[in-house]
């Protein structure tokens, strides 16, 4: 009897688990891991974004209609193309002889008739297509939830028509190279729906074979015929592909010309492979066609249960790797669109931790091995003409998308920003020769997937010669947090050393004071026009410099050129305080104090830069400080997460508090207005538009706040400041899995605004300098072994 009432128990546990299960919604939802919501996306801004590195898909989660808009990453307008301007080099020194003479209108004439890419712009990301499923009857739908779980990286859609429930399911698999839906319904014969597909390129067609919806299609003409210059965009050559194929369990498929129709099923599986003709930024010679087939059949006999726990694991090995608890209260238990619009009042902690794991669950959804690197809105574009092509600005915004990688543990996330700068410093190098006739390579201001380099869109902020330099700067953090000598010196070092070179041939002396190099033709991003001598390019060369000159050492190569590097870095033009106090943006003291312009570049060096710092440089940092108050805390969302991370370096953790409640701010405006940025329902980055690097500054943001690992001691060790920048509203917490520079991964707890714990894994065996308000313990390690602070360790750390 006791045994029959047990297995009745169980029968009745298995059913409540099993609906559990399958309605998913019962469970506590962890406000730091999951965005939902209880109504569908009525716009492409509310709508959840999934991918898998290469194809990406918004989903808006509606009922009677469903919508799946999906891109592929290598679906561009144009073709492989060179930008250089033959001969331009030939205007180089007459550019640089008006601008000293203070004739800026006829340099910036001179520069856009004789100095710029051809033509004048480069080209566009463009979406692919859509998914369209349409369910009779479920207008009516009732107990709506939609949600997006970061852990899993899943989406899920669940609402209930005439007391019979429905469940769908999203995914965009790494290891199946495909887009996975799910759907089904709580009783057998439920699922009657029609599955299309459709595309915004007017070249493109769809077809049915079997089980498979079919588009095929070549990529649309840049938006423009005519560059400012007059010269053609080149045409586009790209042809694509994608294949959906639908897998029923119970009921059956119609096929329509078009359109399958699936009738009285009880589930159903979609699976969408794409593929386009790309194969690198010099051939696209490859099969759509072929690429689809093979892609569905590597996972025709895989189960949709082993595809989504295949796609769990894969996506947990880089997610789960940092955790991070600010803690939680009653309103983090509402949806997450009302959590957005109250952020400003009610500063719920654990709605910073969900913003700082969607950068991540972003970066990881972008930007895998293998693919391209996330571009302005990463993958997921959903407009023929995007916001500046929605292609690669590199005067800051694809820099930023690439600050969370290494400090919060997603270093293989960085790889397509690596292999981009590789392709870079061979496009890079005609430039170089065909701009300024020096050595080396040289990228401007935007590059696009054909890897241009010249400069773009106007003189006035397109001749900018430090991208590439910029960029570099991401070469050599992958080695300080990772320390891999055979990357440093096959793939890092010859980047570096080429960039390097071209700045060596580049930099001409200052007239008023000889003794200092500086940079120009180049622009203050995007301030002022033409200049010679902008404060941001001397910071970012110096670094440069001085990377590649350590970069060089530890591979023990190149000692003469590191000898001219050194010469050539000690008189590049220094830092400069100006008559308010202020860090001077040029080489004259001719800042307006109230300029409130959205780039604060001559802060690079403070950050993403490391040479001021309040510790190191006091003067330098408080100058800085100055120029923040004078710029202001707003702008557009990637300038006011840029303002969380100088203040983090600042030290002022209440401060880049403050910028990221700016930035935590519902925008509804779908215009380019640059002092209304904030974020859209479905918490990306609004500049506005919509523009992904906000999401990314704002997760670097806080781990600035939590760990700052850039200066070093007198041997070259690196500081792991702990809790460096920690604001009053985020007084208690833990985070597992950030990482420093030297290879540590490392755990803290705090509380009431104090350290109460240390957890360090040293994955290299360098020394390790935990500081804390002002406090080192030092501690030589081995490579592997886990660290924990004793009591007496603890003791004078924290200053008790
Ligand atoms: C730069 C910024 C704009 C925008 C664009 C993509 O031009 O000044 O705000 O982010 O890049």
């Amino acid at each position: 009897m006791k045994t029959f009432r047990y297995l009745i128990l169980i029968i009745i546990l298995q059913f409540s688990l099993s609906c559990n299960q399958f309605y998913g919604i019962e469970e506590e939802i962890n406000p730091s891991l999951v965005l939902w919501y209880d109504r569908p996306a009525m716009e492409w801004t509310q709508a959840l974004p999934i991918g898998n590195g290469r194809l990406g898909a918004m989903i808006y989660g509606g009922t009677e209609n469903e919508t799946i808009q999906f891109n592929e990453e290598t679906l561009w307008s144009g073709q492989p193309h060179d930008y250089a301007n033959k001969g331009a080099h030939e205007y180089l020194n007459r550019l640089r002889q008006l601008l000293w003479e203070g004739k800026q209108d006829d340099a910036h004439k001179l520069g856009n008739e004789h100095f710029m890419s051809q033509p004048f712009g480069q080209l566009s990301y463009l979406p692919f297509g859509d998914i369209h499923l349409h369910f009779p009857g479920h207008e009516n739908a009732v107990n709506y939830h939609r949600r997006l779980n970061l852990e899993e990286a899943i989406t899920s859609v669940y609402y209930e028509v005439k007391g019979v429930k429905f469940k769908r399911e999203v995914f965009a698999s790494s290891p199946g190279q495909a887009v996975v839906i799910h759907l089904e319904s709580s009783n057998k014969e439920a699922l009657n729906f029609t599955a299309g597909l459709g595309s915004p390129h007017s070249n493109s067609n769809v077809s049915v074979e079997g089980d498979q919806i079919v588009l095929k299609g070549k990529a649309n003409d840049y938006h423009q015929r005519l560059g400012r210059d007059g010269n053609p965009y080149p045409e586009s050559k790209l042809t694509f592909e994608a294949r959906l194929k639908v897998v029923n369990k119970g009921g059956r498929l119609v096929a329509k010309e078009n359109t399958i129709e699936i009738l009285e099923a009880k589930s159903v599986e979609l699976y969408l492979v794409a593929a386009t003709s790309f194969v690198n930024h010099t051939d696209i010679s490859g099969q759509p066609e072929e690429r689809c087939k093979k892609m569905l059949a590597s996972i025709r006999n895989i189960s949709y249960k082993q595809l989504r726990e295949e796609h769990i694991r894969d996506h947990n090995s880089l997610f789960n790797r940092l955790t991070l608890d600010l803690g939680s209260s009653e309103i983090s238990k509402r949806s997450t669109d009302k959590r957005l619009v109250s952020f400003k009042t009610d500063e719920d902690p654990s709605m910073v931790s969900l913003v700082f794991q969607y950068g991540r669950y972003l970066l990881i959804s972008s930007s895998r091995p293998g693919t391209q690197p996330a571009n302005l809105q990463g993958i997921w574009n959903d407009k023929l003409a995007p916001p500046w092509d929605s292609k690669y600005t590199i005067n800051i915004n694809t820099e930023m998308n690439y600050w969370p990688a290494e400090i919060t543990n997603l270093s293989e996330c960085a790889e397509p920003l690596i292999s981009m700068l590789e392709d870079l410093a061979e496009t890079g190098q005609k430039v170089a020769k065909e701009h300024y006739n020096t050595e080396g390579w040289v990228t401007h201001h935007n590059t696009d997937i054909w890897r241009g380099a010249a400069p773009i869109n106007d003189a006035n902020h397109g001749i900018w010669p430090t991208g590439g330099a910029w960029l570099s700067q991401h070469l050599w953090w992958h080695f300080q947090f990772g320390g891999d000598t055979s990357y440093l010196k096959n793939r890092a070092y010859p980047v570096l050393k080429e960039a390097s070179r071209f700045f060596v041939d580049y930099l001409v002396p200052y007239p008023e004071k000889p003794d200092w190099l500086v940079s120009g033709p180049s622009n203050s991003p995007e301030i002022g026009g033409l200049v010679m001598g902008p404060t941001m390019d001397h910071q970012i060369v110096r670094t440069l410099f001085s990377n590649t000159i350590e970069a060089a050492g530890i591979l023990g190569l190149d000692a003469d050129f590191v000898k001219i590097l050194e010469e050539r870095r000690a008189k590049i033009a220094p830092n400069q305080i100006g008559k308010y106090g202020q860090l001077q943006e040029w080489l004259e003291d001719v800042d307006d104090p109230d300029n409130k312009h959205r780039h604060v570049s001559h802060l690079w060096g403070l950050y993403p830069g490391n040479e001021i710092h309040p510790l190191t440089t006091p003067d330098l940092a408080e100058a800085c400080k100055i120029t923040l108050s004078h710029r202001g805390d707003g702008g557009t969302g990637w300038s006011r997460a840029w303002k969380i991370n100088f203040w983090a370096r600042l030290l002022d953790g209440d401060h880049a508090f403050q910028l990221l409640k700016n930035l935590i701010v519902f925008t509804n405006s779908g215009e380019t207005a640059y002092e209304k940025g904030g974020l859209y329902l479905n918490l990306l980055d609004a500049c506005p538009p919509f523009q992904i690097d906000g999401n990314f500054g704002a997760t670097s943001g806080v781990a600035e706040m939590l760990l700052q690992s850039h200066l070093r001691d007198e041997n070259g060790n690196y500081y792991q400041d702990i809790l460096p920048a920690l604001p009053v509203k985020l007084a208690s917490g833990k985070v597992s899995g950030i990482k420093s520079r030297g290879g540590f991964e490392i755990s803290l707890v705090w509380e009431n605004n104090n350290l109460l714990s240390v957890k360090v894994k040293s994955l290299l065996g360098n020394k390790l300098n935990l500081r804390y308000k002002g406090k080192t313990i030092s501690k030589e390690t081995k490579k592997n072994e886990n660290y924990t602070f004793n009591e007496y360790d603890f003791e004078q750390i924290s200053g008790k």
